[in-house]
C-alpha cells in the first residue's frame, strides 16, 4: 500500500518510523510518504492560510498549494476504485473498524491534514471530482489539527494490511472485530496484590473459557457500549410466557426468518412454516400450547406443544438467527416439555433429515432417532423421541 500525507507539520509523522509501522515501512509493504504542503507555496513567506471569506475567527488552508499538490501525487491513480482521498476533519463521517479494513483493501491512500479553521471546501469538492473523497473524524471532540487523527488512521489501516500482524488472529479476536467490545484478559501471576485470576481460564476447560469470555464481551458491550447491542443480545429484560394472539404476526415472522435455513438444508422438502398465512398462525395457535420469548421487547423464540395419545408433540421450535448459540433453543425446548400433561410418556418431534445442526441439539438434550418421516405424513423428515422421566 502507498500512503501520501500532506501537512504543513510533516514532522507529527516521524513516530511512524517505529514498532510494527517502521518494520513495514522497512519490508516494503508500506510505503509512506509525508509531504509538506508549504512546498506548493510560491510567495516569499511560503503563505498557505488566509482569513476566512465572510469573517470570522481563525484562518482557513487556502485551495491552490493543494491543488498544486494534488496534481503532482497524481490522486486520480492508475488503479480505478483501488485509491481513496481521505481528509481528517471533527465534521467527517465516524472512523470506524468496518472503515479501517475497507481502506486496508487499498492500494493508494492520500490523506490530506487541515489545520486552524479547515481547508477551503472547494479543494475538497475539486478532488471528489477526480477521486474517491472521504472527511473522515476520529470521534467527537475537536483536535487542533489532521495530523494526530491521521496517525491514528494510518495506525488502525496499516496493522490489517495482510501480511502486517506476526499472528493473523489476534486481528480476528480483538475489540471491534464482530461488534463487541474484547473480554478482559489476564497473565501470571495467578495471585496479585491478592486479587486472583478468575478461576475459568486455569480450569483448561477450553469450552467454558469460549463461554466466559463470550459472555464477558457481552456484558462489557451492554455496559459501556449500549449503542453497539440490540437489547434482545442481553438476557436481562426477559420474559417467557404462553402465546397471545397479539403474538401471531411477530411469530410468523420469526418462523419465515428461522425456516428459510431449513429449507436451505433440506432443499426438497415441503416446509408449512415457510408457507403459513397469518391466518393459518392464528388457527394453529389455538390448538396448541405455544410458548413465546421476548427479549429487549422482541419476540425471539417460540415453541408448540400438544398431546396425542400419550405422547407430547414438540414443535415449531425457533430461535431468531442471530441469537441461535447462545442456548435459548435448549431452553425452549425444556420449557415446553414440561408443559406436558401429567399422562404424557414420551416426547416426540420431526426435523429436516438434513437439518444436521438440530438433530445434533436434539440428541444433546436426550432425544434419540426412531423414524423416518416419509413412513408417516412427514416426507424428507426424520422422527426423534424420547421418554419421560419423571
Ligand atoms: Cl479527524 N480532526 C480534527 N481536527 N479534530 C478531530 C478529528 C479530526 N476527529 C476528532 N476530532
Amino acid at each position: 500500500m502507498r500512503i501520501d500525507v500532506i501537512s504543513i507539520f510533516p514532522d507529527y509523522f516521524a513516530p511512524l518510523d517505529l514498532s510494527l509501522i517502521g518494520k513495514a515501512r522497512e519490508s516494503g509493504l508500506l510505503d509512506l510518504r509525508v509531504h509538506d504542503l508549504r512546498g506548493w507555496a510560491h510567495d516569499r513567506h511560503r503563505t498557505v492560510d488566509d482569513s476566512p471569506a465572510g469573517g470570522g475567527a481563525g484562518m482557513v488552508l487556502r485551495p491552490e498549494p493543494w491543488g498544486e499538490a494534488f496534481d503532482e501525487l497524481d490522486v486520480e491513480g492508475a488503479e480505478l476504485n483501488r485509491s481513496v482521498v481521505v481528509f481528517p476533519s471533527p465534521s467527517g463521517v465516524p472512523f470506524t473498524q468496518d472503515l479501517a479494513a475497507d481502506l486496508a483493501t487499498r492500494a493508494r491512500l492520500v490523506v490530506g491534514c487541515g489545520r486552524y479553521e479547515g481547508i477551503d471546501q472547494r479543494v475538497i469538492d475539486h478532488v471528489a471530482g477526480r477521486a474517491e473523497v472521504l472527511e473522515v473524524s476520529l470521534g467527537d471532540y475537536v483536535l487542533n489539527g489532521g495530523e494526530v487523527a491521521a496517525m491514528a488512521m494510518i495506525e488502525a489501516v496499516v496493522r490489517l494490511l495482510p501480511g502486517f500482524m506476526g499472528n493473523p488472529d489476534s486481528v480476528v479476536e480483538e475489540s471491534h472485530a464482530d461488534g463487541l467490545l474484547e473480554y478482559p484478559v489476564y497473565t501470571r501471576p495467578r495471585t496479585w496484590r491478592g486479587l486472583d485470576i478468575p478461576d475459568v481460564l486455569t480450569s483448561g476447560d477450553h469450552g467454558a473459557i469460549t463461554r466466559w469470555r463470550q459472555d464477558q464481551a457481552l456484558r462489557r458491550t451492554a455496559r459501556r457500549r449500549p449503542d453497539l447491542i440490540h437489547p434482545s443480545r442481553v438476557d436481562a429484560d426477559e420474559e417467557l410466557r404462553l402465546v397471545q394472539p397479539a403474538d401471531a404476526g411477530e411469530l410468523l415472522t420469526l418462523q419465515r426468518a428461522c425456516w428459510v435455513q431449513e429449507q436451505q438444508a433440506n432443499p426438497d422438502v415441503d416446509i408449512p412454516a415457510l408457507s403459513e398465512t397469518l391466518h393459518d398462525v392464528e388457527e394453529w395457535l389455538r390448538e396448541w400450547v405455544v410458548l413465546v420469548l421476548r427479549r429487549g421487547g422482541r419476540l425471539v423464540g417460540a415453541a408448540r406443544g400438544r398431546t396425542h395419545g400419550t405422547s407430547w408433540d414438540v414443535g415449531r421450535l425457533m430461535v431468531a438467527p442471530d441469537l441461535q448459540g447462545l442456548g435459548l433453543g435448549r431452553r425452549l425446548l425444556a420449557e415446553i416439555e414440561a408443559c406436558a400433561p401429567p399422562e404424557v410418556t414420551t416426547y416426540e418431534l420431526y426435523t429436516g433429515a438434513g437439518s444436521a445442526e438440530n438433530i445434533r441439539m436434539y440428541q444433546r438434550a436426550g432425544y434419540r432417532l426412531s423414524g423416518w418421516g416419509d413412513a408417516g405424513e412427514v416426507p424428507g423428515a426424520v422422527r426423534l423421541t424420547k421418554r419421560r422421566r419423571d
